[in-house]
């Protein structure tokens, strides 16, 4: 079984990347609290990012120590939630975050630095128009980068309409019922110099045998941890179902999707939440990087950081991983 990548300190939530033949990786860093667990996630109440990187497969990792913390964005109060970093065109490295404001809304800020390690420089305001949770960025091959985001329950999707306007705290958890449409996760391409969205919020479509998947259906309804790869030409979005516990992902032909069902990754690991990310190639492999609490001894709140290799059958469908 794979090992957790450190254990001096518990991390989650891995948006790993490969940068100048290194793997970086922006993990979530959990520490114990007091707080009482509930569905919102209140025991989830980190205040910074540290980064780790790695040369080698099963080779030595470094945690490059503090890289951004709560106490120094203006805009955030609490709960900094998975983050993930992309290189822009000017060659800096753009970190971006999930907080809770002061008025108790998640949004998202960005944080600039001029090394994959940090330290970051955040920006004074949350990113105009941004709301939720778990921001991914990807980076298609013609250089357009884009933030996919959303988080159901603590993380707020249900509060908002699909291009992000309205918040309602009285909303239900989620969408429910017969015939009722599963919320989709949301995505805007980022402006060129990666500091705001570059366009109105979008809400993406999974679909299951060409019709959109239904909100009632736990096992495939987007839930938390969106990430964006690219494989073979295609687009492949990735997510975790929250509480059923799997990793699932869709394939679409555009970034915008839509995306249809194909597939869990990884069936449910030890403790609540399931996040990961994927690195479609390093030195000719492809790895997923997810947590589980094993290190914790089931502990939801205090989550380890792992990876393994992953590999695609001869139609493109991962082929999926036991914990
Ligand atoms: O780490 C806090 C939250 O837990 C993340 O934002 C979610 O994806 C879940 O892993």
């Amino acid at each position: 079984m794979p090992k957790p990548l450190v254990t001096h300190l518990y991390t989650a939530d891995p948006s790993a990347h490969v940068f100048d033949g290194k793997i970086y990786i922006y993990p979530s860093h959990d520490r114990e609290n007091d707080h009482v667990f509930n569905d919102k996630g209140d025991q989830y109440d980190m205040v910074d990012y540290h980064v780790l990187s790695l040369s080698e497969v099963g080779g030595e990792v470094t945690d490059h120590g503090v890289a951004i913390s709560a106490k120094d964005v203006p805009w955030v109060d609490k709960q900094m939630w998975a983050p993930d970093c992309a290189r822009g065109k000017d060659g800096r490295y753009y970190l971006y975050f999930p907080a809770r404001a002061r008025d108790g809304i998640f949004r998202i800020g960005v944080a600039v630095a001029d090394r994959p390690e940090g330290p970051f420089k955040p920006e004074p305001e949350a990113m105009k128009g941004s709301f939720s949770i778990d921001p991914a960025t990807f980076v298609d091959d013609d250089g357009t980068a884009y933030c996919y985001f959303g988080g159901l329950w603590g993380g707020q999707l249900q509060c908002y309409n699909s291009d992000g306007t309205e918040y309602n705290h009285d909303a239900p958890e989620e969408p429910s019922g017969k015939g009722v449409k599963a919320l989709g996760p949301r995505v805007a391409r980022l402006r060129d110099d990666m500091l705001e969205f570059d366009e109105g919020v979008r809400e993406l479509v999974i679909t299951l045998h060409g019709e959109a998947v239904q909100a009632d259906d736990h096992e495939k309804r987007f839930f938390e941890a969106a990430w964006m790869h690219k494989h073979a030409g295609k687009y492949y979005f990735s997510y975790s179902t929250g509480d059923t516990h799997l990793l699932a992902y869709a394939i679409g032909d555009s970034p915008y999707g839509p995306f249809e069902y194909a597939g869990t990754i990884l069936e449910p690991v030890l403790g609540w939440t399931t996040h990961h990310s994927i690195v479609e190639d390093f030195k000719g492999k492809t790895y997923l990087f997810y947590h589980d609490c094993e290190l914790s001894k089931g502990v939801d709140h205090l989550r380890s950081v792992k990876m393994r290799e992953i590999k695609y059958d001869e139609d493109g469908k991962i082929i999926k991983q036991k914990p």
